[in-house]
């Protein structure tokens, strides 16, 4: 047998690990981490490893698809793409030519590289309405970032930070944006420590210095709290705040109310604590800050976000080695200006549904899903009857799924790219197949470096979500595109004087980590300052500081705190029918303290019925002390490949339980932490009807 080796770059999730692939003719037949990427050094996680298994496995959606039965059905028959293409842009410009570009809708989940295709492909068609789950993942921290110092920031591993504050994220097992995770752990073996923000013991808090367990939805009177201790202290640098700042009175006046007591009362995490955290970050040097999801999915996410940033600043660690960086992208055609922003007129963009509400939000180019619903099921203010969605599970990855059923069930067309049929690609009447990560090539862009991920193989018709936008760009004729796909990765790499040959060739270009820039060119906000008082937030109609907001609801007797983590086996709702990854976490699991359980008369391995907001959903629960009592810990994004399309989103999906309308003013994240919700332990006919997916019998229990 004759093999070659091809390095490329995983994207089984966000990581970025470099891999070697063994590949036997057009067949991947072994991945390995590749020792010579500056993120993994060889490391390749149980998702990396079950690559080749899900590359090939038999449950691939092979040809693009027509639906023939009711939408959710699962029924279709096979089409050729050139009909499918056709048929898909002819909808496209039959809705824009009746209602506007606007009321096409284009989706996408969480980002996979072709992000800035969508974009600009939207931008090109001229609709403002481009869905994603940005606003519970990242951009609350990247808008904090843009906004108050004109940049997005990283932590810099390359020289070791002295204390990282892990501030609701699990990097160990979530890895995202280049592999920190494994970075993360290398610093802390060479001594970083850590101070950890979370309600779950989780493998970093038990390594932890400094392990803050506070109530879930809390984090923003927290970081007003670790804000008042540093201030109070002076434990700033005066320096910095001087030269580079703008608005510290108003900051110090406006945290002054926040002391640490008044703080143990909200968030359940000790006075004494709090101090100590603040002391350690602030007198650290340096210290870098990662913000996970546990601070975005929340109504409070961009204040705590901006708590955040202005931590970094008052103390300092802005752009110092070892501090939080900024990176200066490559010159290539990229994220920044790929999308062809230009492109749309400030009159449409001014019409992106939840811009009126969600003004930061919509400044980052994203429409709001709860915005998107309304416009599909009300036609207010504007109808949506259209929609092109690749690569997003709509179903289980927003609150209120039911809505967002009624929402795709109203659609007068849908179509949705994917490398399965999930049971939102089986609302679609068009589904067309993509490949996976090994079945294409793409730029790379990390913080770090450029780097060229490479088609190794290809499974049954699918092509690659740029190959089908480029596609249908050239079928409803819009400017900015290329002869094909292969064509763009030349044209991209162009600016930075190199081609897809040189790049695939020498596999990555690193990025030069500059540190202090701001010395030079000061930052990139209207004042070249640093905005710690934000008086265009203000404008806006949003707070120039960072608030918090107590919950809508308060927890009644025999109710618990719900929230939600993302599992270290599966990425998002992947990955349930992988049978290596499906071994390692079978059931959708709900951590509980055993003070929780015992008062619920739950044990270890129970399945048990979580309700919130008059709706049910089927967990099995797993007892564990590091749990927070009084918190219920839900795995997010589930769903059973193995049941019928229109029941398998229904049963163990924690967003069934959560609601639109409590959400963050200025980014519009849905409070999914610290969610009232009771648990109770499930009858066995219920869980052995849901289990078995029939509807009849479970839909009286399950509401
Ligand atoms: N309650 C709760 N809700 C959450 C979260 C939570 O923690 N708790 N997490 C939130 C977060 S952070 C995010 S990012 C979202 C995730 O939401 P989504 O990104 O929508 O994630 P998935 O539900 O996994 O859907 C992604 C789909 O894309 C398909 N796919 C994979 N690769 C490709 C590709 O290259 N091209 C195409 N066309 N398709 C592809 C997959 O098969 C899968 O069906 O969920 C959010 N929702
Ligand atoms: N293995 C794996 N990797 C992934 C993903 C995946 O699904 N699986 N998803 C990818 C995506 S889209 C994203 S956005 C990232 C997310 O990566 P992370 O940000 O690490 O997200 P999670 O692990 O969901 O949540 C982080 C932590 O928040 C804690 N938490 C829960 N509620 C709260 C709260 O109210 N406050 C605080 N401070 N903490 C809270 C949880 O206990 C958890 O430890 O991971 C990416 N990588
Ligand atoms: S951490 Fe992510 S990128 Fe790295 S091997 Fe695992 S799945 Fe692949
Ligand atoms: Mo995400």
């Amino acid at each position: 047998m004759t093999t070659r080796e091809v390095p490329t770059v995983c994207r089984m999730c966000h990581g970025g690990c470099g891999a070697l692939v063994t590949v036997d003719g057009d067949r991947a037949v072994a991945v390995s981490g590749h020792p010579g990427n500056p993120n993994n050094a060889g490391f390749l996680c149980a998702k990396g490893r079950a690559s080749v298994e899900y590359t090939y496995h038999p449950d691939r959606l092979r040809q693009p698809l027509r639906r023939t039965g009711p939408r959710g059905s699962g029924r279709y028959r096979p089409i050729g793409w050139d009909g499918a293409l056709t048929e898909v842009a002819d909808r496209i410009a039959a809705a824009r030519d009746r209602d506007g570009p606007r009321s096409v809708v284009l989706a996408q989940g969480t980002d996979r590289n072709y992000q800035e295709w969508l974009f600009r492909f939207a931008n090109a068609l001229g609709t403002p309405n481009v869905l994603g789950p940005a606003h519970v993942c990242f951009y609350p921290r990247v808008m904090a970032g843009i906004l108050t110092l004109g940049g997005f920031t990283f932590c810099d591993y390359e020289h070791d930070p002295e204390v990282v504050l892990l501030w609701g994220s699990n990097k160990a097992a979530t890895h995202g944006d280049g592999v920190i995770g494994t970075r993360l752990l290398s610093a802390v073996s060479r001594g970083t420590r850590l101070i950890v923000v979370d309600p779950h013991r989780t493998s970093l808090a038990a390594r932890a210095e400094l392990w803050l367990p506070l109530r879930p939805g809390t984090d923003a009177a927290l970081g007003l709290g670790l804000l008042h201790v540093v201030l109070g202290e002076g434990l700033v640098d005066r320096e910095f705040i001087e030269g580079h700042t703008t608005g510290y009175e108003q900051l110090a006046e406006h945290v002054r109310a926040w002391d640490p007591r008044r703080v143990a009362g909200i968030t359940g995490v000790d006075a004494e604590l709090i101090v100590r955290a603040a002391r350690r970050y602030a007198t650290a040097a340096p210290a870098a800050i990662e913000l996970g999801t546990g601070t975005a999915q929340h109504s409070n996410s961009f204040d705590t976000a901006r708590s955040a940033v202005l931590l970094s600043a008052v103390c300092g660690n802005l752009d110092r080695p070892g501090g939080d960086v900024l990176w200066d992208p490559q010159a290539i055609i990229g994220r920044r200006s790929m999308p062809m922003s230009e492109a749309l007129p400030p009159e449409s963009a001014a019409q992106r549904l939840g811009g009126d509400r969600h003004r930061v939000l919509s400044m980052s180019g994203w429409a709001h899903p709860s915005a998107v619903w309304r416009a599909v099921l009300e036609h207010d203010p504007y109808p949506v009857r259209t929609m092109a969605v690749l690569g997003s599970n709509l179903l289980v990855a927003y609150p209120d799924s039911e809505r967002v059923h009624r929402a795709l069930s109203a659609l007068d067309f849908l179509c949705v790219a994917d490398l399965f049929l999930t049971p939102t690609a089986a609302m679609a009447d068009i589904v067309l197949p993509v490949g996976g990560w090994l079945e294409r090539d793409q730029i790379v862009e990390h913080a770090n470096y450029v780097a060229a991920r490479r088609a190794v193989t290809s499974v049954g018709e699918s092509r690659s979500d740029e190959e089908i936008l480029n596609d249908l760009a050239g079928r409803l004729g819009l400017p900015g595109f290329w002869e094909s796909a292969r064509a763009a990765l030349d044209a991209r790499l162009a600016p930075a004087g190199t081609t897809w040959r040189e790049l695939a060739d020498g596999y990555y270009r690193p990025t030069e980590l500059r540190h202090f820039t701001y010395r030079e060119r000061g930052f990139a906000t209207p004042s070249g300052r640093v905005a710690l008082y934000h008086e265009g937030l203000r404008r806006m109609g949003h707070d120039p500081m960072p608030v918090h907001r107590p919950p809508a609801r308060a927890t009644r007797a025999g109710e618990y705190l719900l929230t939600s983590r993302h599992s270290t086996f599966y990425f998002n709702s992947e990955f349930r029918n992988v049978p290596s990854l499906r071994a390692r976490e079978p059931d959708p699991r709900v951590e509980m303290h055993p003070g929780t359980a015992a008062a619920e008369g739950i044990a270890d391995g129970d399945w048990t019925l979580l309700e919130a907001h008059g709706s049910q959903a089927l967990f099995r629960a797993r007892v564990t002390d590091a749990v927070l009592p009084g918190v219920l810990c839900a795995g997010a994004s589930w769903w059973y490949p193995e049941l019928p399309p229109d029941r398998s989103w229904r049963v163990s999906n924690v967003n069934r339980l959560l609601r639109d309308g409590d959400e963050n003013p200025a980014m519009g994240s849905s409070n999914q932490r610290g969610v009232p919700c009771s648990v109770r332990p499930a009858p066995d006919e219920v869980v052995a009807a849901c289990l078995r997916g029939d509807l009849a019998e479970w839909a009286g229990e399950l509401r």
